[in-house]
């Protein structure tokens, strides 16, 4: 052991040392758990699985404090935060292992422990959920012990201890030490990058089904989506495409890792309160008489203005035809959809069923799901909020009652009915810009599914509502574009917009926050004309 010299200042390179070996332990210990992730089950990996119990611990205000925050950015977010939260506790864990081994070392098995445990409760998790974490943090271990050794002896921890006993790294002292250190670390990083590059080429799922899904073809609707008629776009420059790439559609979801499945072994179940269960797979999806279909996702958490909403042709297979096989029985009023990765949705039974074009789709704007969206198979149900209806990765359809069971956001504070609310947008001129005075060009989408958009009306300051134009509807279940001139006057000036709906009802102009059914309230935008 090395001499107790109580005395003895500690030069503060040594204490960034230690705290730098800490980091790289950690480092070791999440590279080495993706690996063996990889290999064993891809969302065991310790900052997957705890990142995911995160989000399933997400109240609605956070949810719509961290989407209104950081958009569909919210999980890259989440991720740096983890990121700088462990790469803080890792610091802690290399400073004080030199001191005392044994209090460093339970702070790396602590980490690890939280890692397994989130991991091994992960709905869906198999035997091996704890593998990664437990792998993980034994070279994470390894490594601290490792650079440790290579950094002088600490002072003695306190005199009333002159013996611990857990061994603490042996060492001696001098330049030479610093060097065996920096190359321990620098051996210790490529390691970990290696191990943590190498768990993303060892995937192979991910890889697998991008190939599947790159091979497949639709096959041909017995059902064809309407040409679009002329005049959905308003000429308006700078108004959102009436079809919303498939690039640019926007994605929300609690999957950390998008789930990756294998279309040749995928089905869906429906049971429950049925007459007879039924099980449909992928290959009797493709033979069947499938419909092409516009509908226009939105998401609750969209603000006021805001941009998660997004319009796609699909293709799919009626969910009404599937739960005609299955034949609810009486009392039935809701469908529990079920994604691979846990998550559900409560629909309401009637809108399943009724004459809208509610669908398990596979295809989107002419191509396979994108992985992303739900390959292979997701719900789109026309008029209702995605967290209610548009279930991705879905293989389970429970025919239930909402006396009887309860969705994933539900459960966390959202209301279990979330039918779309009417809503409009300016788009152009956009938000504080400046345009010069004469008539100005102003645009934007307005929409109420599957009840349709009659008529958009635009204020300037406090004037009298003015009729917008309205772009051709393509479907009642789509979105609506609308113009509208503006004869502008030198000076600030603020433009509103507000919708009516095909019931005749006004978009309100009562301010509500996305929590707990959706956001409401007039857009408007401020612009300065010159
Ligand atoms: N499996 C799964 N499906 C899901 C979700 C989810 O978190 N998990 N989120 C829903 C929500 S809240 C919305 S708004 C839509 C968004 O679909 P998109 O990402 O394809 O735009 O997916 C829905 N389907
Ligand atoms: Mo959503």
């Amino acid at each position: 052991m090395g001499t107790p010299s109580p005395g003895r200042t500690e030069p503060a390179h040594v204490q960034w040392l230690a705290a730098l070996a800490g980091v790289l332990a950690a480092a070791t210990t999440l590279g080495i758990a993706q690996l063996v992730a990889a290999i064993v089950a891809p969302d065991s990996a310790p900052l997957v699985a705890v990142g995911g119990a995160f989000i399933d611990a997400t109240p609605a205000w956070l949810k719509d404090f961290a989407v209104a925050t950081f958009g569909t950015a919210d999980k890259a977010v989440l991720l740096l935060g983890m990121g700088l939260v462990i790469g803080a506790l890792a610091a802690l864990a290399g400073v004080l292992a030199r001191r005392r081994w044994a209090v460093g070392a339970s702070l790396v098995v602590a980490l690890g422990a939280v890692g397994a445990l989130a991991a091994t409760l992960r709905p869906g998790a198999g035997p091996t959920a704890a593998l990664a974490s437990i792998v993980g943090a034994g070279a994470g271990l390894l490594a601290l012990r490792t650079l440790l050794a290579r950094l002088p002896a600490s002072p003695a921890p306190a005199p009333a201890n002159p013996a611990p006993t857990t061994p603490r790294p042996a060492s001696a002292a001098g330049g030479a030490d610093r060097r065996a250190f920096l190359t321990a670390a620098l051996v210790t990083a490529a390691v970990a990058a290696v191990a943590a590059v190498g768990g993303q080429l060892v995937s192979v799922s991910s890889r697998t089904v991008a190939a599947a899904r790159a091979a497949l073809r639709l096959p041909s609707p017995a059902r064809a989506a309407a040409a679009l008629p002329a005049g959905v776009e308003t000429d308006v420059v700078g108004v959102t495409s009436f079809v919303t790439p498939n690039a640019d559609f926007y994605r929300i979801d609690t999957a950390l890792l998008v789930p990756q499945v294998d279309a040749d072994t995928w089905s869906v179940r429906v049971h429950g309160l049925v007459e007879e269960e039924v099980t449909m797979t992928f290959a009797e999806l493709l033979d069947a008489e499938l419909i092409e279909s516009w509908t226009t996702l939105t998401c609750v958490s969209n603000e006021v203005g805001g941009d998660l909403i997004g319009n796609a042709k699909w293709l799919g297979y009626p969910i009404r035809e599937l739960l005609a096989r299955a034949r609810p029985t009486a009392g039935a009023d809701m469908v529990l959809s079920k994604s691979v990765d846990g998550w559900t949705a409560s629909t309401p039974l009637g809108a399943l069923t009724d004459d809208r074009d509610a669908v398990l789709a596979i295809g989107m704007n002419d191509e396979p799901l994108p992985v992303a969206h739900g390959f292979p198979v997701r719900m789109v149900v026309p008029g209702l909020y995605g967290y209610v209806s548009a279930t991705k990765w879905v293989v389970d359809l429970e025919v239930t009652r909402f006396a009887d069971a309860r969705a994933y956001w539900s459960d966390r504070g959202w209301s279990e009915l979330g039918p779309i609310k009417t809503a409009s947008r300016i788009e152009v001129p956009a938000a504080g810009s400046s345009v010069d005075a004469g008539t100005v060009a102003v645009g934007g989408t307005a929409w109420a599914q599957h009840r349709g958009v009659v008529a958009v009306e635009v204020q300037v300051d406090d004037g009298e509502w003015a009729a917008a134009e309205l772009a051709t509807e393509a479907s009642v279940d789509t979105w609506r574009q609308w113009s509208y001139r503006w004869e502008a006057t030198a000076g600030e000036h603020r433009l509103r917009v507000r919708a009516t709906d095909a019931d005749g009802v006004v978009q309100t102009v009562d301010v509500a926050a996305p929590a707990p059914d959706g956001a409401t309230g007039w857009h408007s935008v401020d612009v300065t004309v010159r």
